[in-house]
């Protein structure tokens, strides 16, 4: 019985070690993307122009997690633009857009308001493809960005 315990507890200490260790091994481990309209500067990207995002273009891997941080003064979402490839020239957002929906990236999500300082929900990167994004109040900030899973 004391064995038994002994070997659960050593399980647990490596697990927890090589989740550390490894950027997207593991799976309790969110990647986050930083909310930030005020230094995140515009940047072209193969979708258009992105910006207020950092990193504008994220790389993820099908089962890992997402998260969004805001580290800006004011308010912002982040909010998946459903099937699109290039950024849309106007806001493709209704006011749905700030209510927090949605725990898998394929599937349709939004933050919601994220205040100040604020962290959204974690998405579940579910299915490889490419993600386009944005803000619903800055949209043509150009507040928008892309998460490419693989
Ligand atoms: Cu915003």
């Amino acid at each position: 019985m004391r064995a038994i315990l002994c070997i659960a507890l050593l399980s647990l200490t490596a697990c927890t070690n090589g989740g550390v260790m490894t950027p997207s091994g593991g799976g309790t481990q969110a990647q986050t993307i930083d909310v930030n309209l005020t230094l995140n500067p515009s940047s072209q990207t193969p979708a258009g122009t992105a910006g207020g995002y950092s990193p504008a273009v994220i790389n993820v891997a099908v089962g890992t997690m997402l998260r969004f941080v805001n580290s800006d003064g004011f308010a912002h979402t982040a909010t998946l633009i459903p099937g699109a490839t290039t950024f849309p020239a106007g806001s493709p957002y209704s006011a749905t857009a700030q209510t927090q929906s949605g725990s898998a990236l394929s599937q349709t999500w939004s933050t919601g308001n994220l205040a100040p300082g604020a962290s959204s929900q974690t998405l579940l990167v579910d299915r490889a493809g490419t993600y386009l994004y944005g803000c619903f109040y800055h949209y043509g900030g150009p507040m928008r960005a892309e998460i490419v899973a693989r």
